[in-house]
């Protein structure tokens, strides 16, 4: 059976989660539509979810619409879980961008927009809540069309607009609007209608097909996710326009793009690109050593069900891999990457109780598992968690989730911008084994090179694969990527490369008649702990310098208030790029820093009367000049003073 795994993606409230549920029900799977505002869906499945009426993570559901299945992945809208529908788009064939026909084409609608293009992921627009008051579809096509720049082919007409009763009638494939969109991407439609020779629906329907592939076209259905107009033509459209997910022979490749626990233990939802991935088959992520897969459960439409393997094209929820989400399996297809705005701002995470300590790490480490967002920093004195942030819903929701799942109350302290640091230059250390005070046994070398702006952190063993086991290149690893959480001025640091140059451990050994003895012998901790120590001065003698975010700004200022504006936005460091007359109005747009968007939208209101709407979004990072924004207090030991984190982290 052809298989499509579909993506419902919108901003915040459109209706995704009513329209999953209502295709459910058109699809047979559920015999009544469950309700956000009842709490009774079966994506929002978290308590958090259902009393919000908001969805948090992205949920997968299973229909079958005649030879097709369809897994449904329900994603967030709140911009403050970007991050969630970010993971979900790298696994998707294609996406219904649900877009309200009362609130029409939102910030987040074009942020979505934006990434399908770039990763290239077809696409239909449903038009939903053709049924509420003030709904007008024509106004949301013209503005999916100016917007967006897209090239919606409606495929639907209503009738009743704005009240219930509101019906939706499908738009024949061969009916003039159609075929003068379509003709407008393909050759042979044109030759056809602009000579006035009859188009036949076939011929209509590939180039339709192909043109959605492509992306130069979008089917746009119209309808309501509350009372089912139109719902069964999005059926439709689904069946008969959007290319399946290819299933492609060979060795097992897939991607983790969620993490989760039941009452059973841990999960990795993945998607299998290509071959079949079985019980008991050994995996191997990334350098670890290969994991045995212990249980899979596909999604079918009968639910999550327990299976003895998954094939290419399918979804699964595998147990026994310690795979983190955004690892691969095998060799995956390369897609466009498609990075949404990173978090601006952080915070300190303590409990009320601070009895409660403990409990409280442990529960975050779960969450920090399951959402990489949640950026856990521990030493041994002073453990202390910081979060980094999208926004105060995300803090709510953190809070909420701690106490309803951990029994764990916690407060948040000093929300702070979150800057990086880059690296300067390139830097080089060695720490042999038992030389200098080195008490691990372990001798480790480590280059660190400056690499592009987005480039991330990249390891490179860089040495012969056999020479060290691999267990102990994962420790080196992980050891890395800790250092680098904390970089000589305390914030992360990021767009480096880091090659091993040099490795010495000593093999297991035992004494005479007894068990291997770790007093002698290497282990993985002795590779984990090291790993600081020589990233400490590999990192000195490179250089970091501290960046800080930079929003783009857009604002309109009603005449009279644009040099008072100005002056103030001029103060707090803003460009000013861009400015536009229209009606009374000065359009302005331009770049300030993050840490000084909060000055502006509080000093506004004053400055323009309530007139003036600041938007902003992420642009870039860049290096601080002036004034730093605050920073937490670097924690742990001097990076400086090799002794002194040989005494913290003892042997
Ligand atoms: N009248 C009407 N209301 C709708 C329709 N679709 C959704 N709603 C209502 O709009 C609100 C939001 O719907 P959801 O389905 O939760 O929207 P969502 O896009 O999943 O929201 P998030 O997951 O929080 O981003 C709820 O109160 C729904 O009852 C529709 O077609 N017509
Ligand atoms: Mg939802």
């Amino acid at each position: 059976m052809a298989l499509l795994n579909l993506g419902i993606v919108a901003h915040v409230d459109a209706g995704k989660t009513s329209l999953t549920e209502r295709l459910l029900y058109e699809a047979g799977a559920v015999s009544e539509p469950g309700s956000v505002d009842a709490g009774t869906t079966r994506t929002d499945s978290m308590d958090l979810e259902r009393r919000r009426g908001i969805t948090i993570r992205a949920a997968v559901t299973s229909i079958t619409i005649g030879d097709l299945s369809i897994n449904l992945l329900d994603t967030p809208g709140h911009p403050d879980f970007i991050a969630e529908v970010e993971r979900s788009l790298a696994v998707l064939d294609a996406a219904v961008l649900v877009v309200s026909s009362v609130e029409g084409v939102q910030p987040q609608t074009v942020a979505i927009w934006r990434a399908l293009r770039r990763i290239g992921v077809p696409t239909v627009f449903f038009f939903n809540k053709v049924d509420r008051g003030g709904a007008d579809v024509d106004r949301v096509t013209a503005q999916v069309r100016h917007r967006l720049g897209a090239r919606p082919v409606l495929l639907g007409t209503v009738t009743g607009q704005g009240r219930r009763e509101a019906r939706v009638h499908p738009v024949d494939l061969d009916a003039e609007p159609v075929v003068a969109e379509v003709a407008e991407v393909d050759d042979a439609v044109a030759a056809r209608w602009l000579t006035d020779r009859p188009v036949r629906v076939r011929d209509v329907r590939r180039a339709l097909r192909r043109a959605v592939r492509r992306a130069e076209l979008v089917p746009a259905v119209c309808g309501s996710a509350i009372t089912g107009a139109g719902v069964r033509q999005l059926c439709d459209v689904l069946a008969d326009l959007l290319p399946y997910g290819e299933a492609r022979d060979g060795p097992p490749a897939g991607t983790v793009f969620a993490v989760d626990r039941d009452g059973h233990g841990r999960r990795v939802w993945l998607r299998l690109w290509s071959g079949r991935l079985r019980v008991r088959d050994r995996v191997r992520l990334g350098d670890g050593r290969p994991e045995p897969v212990t249980e899979i459960a596909v999604i079918e439409p009968e639910g999550v069900l327990v299976r003895r393997s998954v094939s290419a094209g399918q979804i699964a929820a595998v147990r026994g891999l310690p795979a983190r989400i955004g690892q691969h399996i095998g060799d995956p297809p390369r897609r466009h990457a498609y990075r949404f705005p990173p978090p601006t701002r952080q915070a300190v995470v303590e409990p009320v109780d601070p009895a409660q300590r403990l409990a409280m790490f442990a529960g975050l480490a779960e969450l920090a598992d399951e959402d990489p967002l949640v950026d856990l920093r521990l030493d041994e004195q002073q453990a202390e968690a910081v979060i980094r942030l999208h926004g105060e819903v995300q803090k709510e929701v953190l809070a909420a989730l701690m106490e309803d799942r951990y029994g764990v109350r916690v407060r948040f302290s000093g929300t702070l911008t979150a800057c990086i640091e880059r690296v300067a230059g390139t830097g080089s250390a060695e720490e042999r084994v038992r030389e200098r005070g080195n008490p691990y046994l372990a001798g480790l070398g480590l280059r660190i090179e400056a690499a592009p702006a987005g480039h991330g952190i990249e390891f490179r063993p860089g040495i012969e694969p056999g020479r060290l086991p691999p267990a102990f290149v994962a420790a080196t690893e992980e050891g890395v990527r800790a250092a680098l959480r904390q970089g000589r001025h305390g914030w992360p640091v990021t767009d480096c490369t880091v090659t091993m140059t040099a490795s010495r451990y000593w093999p297991r050994q035992s004494r005479p008649h007894q068990k291997f003895d770790k007093s002698i012998s290497t282990v993985a901790a002795d590779f984990r702990n090291l790993a600081p120590v020589v990233v400490a001065s590999a990192l000195r003698q490179a250089g970091t310098r501290v960046c800080q975010p930079i929003e783009r700004f857009d604002v309109d200022l009603p005449r009279h208030t644009v040099e008072t504006v100005l002056a103030l936005l001029g103060r707090l460091g803003a460009v000013v790029h861009d400015t536009a007359v229209a009606g009374g109005y000065l359009e302005v747009s331009g770049t300030l820093p993050s840490a000084r968007v909060p000055r502006v939208v509080a000093a506004l209101p004053d400055l323009t009367g309530g007139e003036a709407v600041l938007t902003t979004t992420f642009d870039h990072y860049a290096p601080v000049t002036g004034e730093e924004p605050p920073r937490l207090p670097r924690r742990g030991p001097d990076p400086d003073d090799r002794e002194a984190w040989f005494r913290a982290v003892p042997r």
